[in-house]
This record gives structure tokens, C-alpha cells and sequence, in this order.
């Protein structure tokens, strides 16, 4: 049965499930919906009214991370760890960067410059906290794994914000550095949004109120 993921255009939770599928080359359907309007039929399977939603027949699975063990376990090979620790290690800096997407999200929503400079600055020490976990080239090491999957959307939003507007977020943290550009570099996760995602992203940056409107408009 083909999966179906109900996803939003921009959003970095659900690309998370797109790196993964493409990773494991299995086909799925997509669905593109408003958040800001979204359809009478996605309030019945989603819970919490957020994307992703994978649609597997009748049954809506939903939290990123969720979906991903999921999909993970249904096509195999496993590309999350095996050892108990390792996986719950895993996990958990799994979650950690949930909490940075949206670190990453409130800072270009932030309403004035000093705002955005501490935002700025917890984003950057949250990265910090991640440099000695990195065995490198991948989170794990060798294998691409779904911690890798989970922080590429991320590092992607990263690095073209800092082609608008020099942030230097990455600065001092080799390992990081080498991690984002080893998944940036990565066809599944440059094939993971749509054509026009730059401008997009650009787009709605603009027509937030946020001070990242007026940082990363475009000169
Ligand atoms: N914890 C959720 C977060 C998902 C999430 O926040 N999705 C955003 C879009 S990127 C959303 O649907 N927001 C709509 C809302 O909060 O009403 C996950 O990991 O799937």
C-alpha cells in the first residue's frame, strides 16, 4: 500500500519523511495543504491540526518522528541504530532538533532586531551542544541514518538564510559544519522539497511580520 504524507510546502517536520522515503526509494503520494486554511477532511485525521500526517489506508500517523520509526520498520534495512543506547541517544537529539526547528522558526519571526540577536544566539548554543556528538561524516558515523534525515530540512533553512543575510550561525563548530554540508550535498535531501522552494521560503519570510522580513529581504 503506497503511503500518503500531508504535508505544507515549508514544512521542515514533514520533509523530514520525504529524505527518508527517497532514501529507502519508496513511492508515496503527497498531499499539499493551507495551514492557514486547511481542509474540513484534515481536521478529521489530524489531532493536533499539524503536519505531517502519513496516511497509511484508513489509519493517520502523525508526529515526525513517529512516522519516520515507522517508515523506517516497514522497509527494511533499519537505518536507525540497533544497540538500545545508541538508538535512544539518537531519540533524543532527534527531539532536540525539533525544539531547533523551531528556535529557527521564532528567530526569523522575531518582532525587532535585539529579539533576533537572542534567538540568534540560543540557536547557536543549542548547535554548540550537538559539536561532540558528531562522529562524522554522518551523525553516526558511515551510514546515513534517520538522525541525519531529521536535522538535513534544518540545515537546509540554515544555509539559505545565510545566503540572504550572514548569520554566521555555524561558525566555530567544524563538526556541525561538515555534517550540513555532507546532507546539504546529499541528492535525497536536495530532491526532499519542491522546485520553487528558495522562493518560496523567501516569500513567506517576506510576508511575515517578523524582523527577518526586513533582514533577509531581498536587496
Ligand atoms: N511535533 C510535530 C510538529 C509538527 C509541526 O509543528 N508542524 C507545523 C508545520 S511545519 C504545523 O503543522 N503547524 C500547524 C499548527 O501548529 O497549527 C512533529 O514533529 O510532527
Amino acid at each position: 500500500m503506497k503511503p500518503q504524507l500531508i504535508s505544507f510546502k515549508l514544512c521542515p517536520f514533514v520533509q523530514r519523511s520525504v529524505i527518508l522515503l527517497k532514501e529507502k526509494g519508496v513511492d508515496y503520494d503527497i498531499t499539499y495543504i493551507d495551514l492557514n486554511s486547511p481542509p474540513g477532511w484534515f481536521k478529521e485525521i489530524s489531532p493536533l491540526g499539524k503536519v505531517p500526517v502519513l496516511r497509511v489506508g484508513e489509519q493517520s500517523i502523525f508526529e515526525s518522528a513517529v512516522i519516520m520509526e515507522y517508515l523506517d520498520e516497514v522497509n527494511p534495512p533499519s537505518l536507525h541504530p540497533s544497540d538500545p543506547l545508541r538508538k535512544a541517544l539518537n531519540r533524543a537529539w532527534m527531539e532536540f532538533g525539533s525544539e531547533l526547528f523551531m528556535g529557527q522558526f521564532q528567530m526569523i519571526r522575531s518582532p525587532d532586531a535585539e529579539s533576533f540577536e537572542q534567538k540568534l544566539k540560543a540557536l547557536k548554543d543549542n548547535l554548540a551542544k550537538l559539536e561532540t556528538h558528531i562522529a562524522g561524516p554522518f551523525f553516526n558515523g558511515d551510514t546515513f541514518n534517520l538522525i541525519d534525515a531529521a536535522y538535513a530540512p534544518l540545515f537546509m533553512r540554515s544555509q539559505l538564510l545565510e545566503n540572504w543575510h550572514p548569520l554566521a550561525l555555524l561558525q566555530g563548530l567544524p563538526r556541525v559544519e561538515a555534517w550540513s554540508q555532507r546532507l546539504l550535498a546529499r541528492d535525497t535531501v536536495k530532491e526532499s522539497v519542491i522546485d520553487n522552494f528558495s522562493e518560496l521560503f523567501r516569500l513567506h519570510i517576506a510576508n511575515s511580520e517578523g524582523y527577518g522580513a526586513e533582514l533577509f529581504d531581498e536587496k
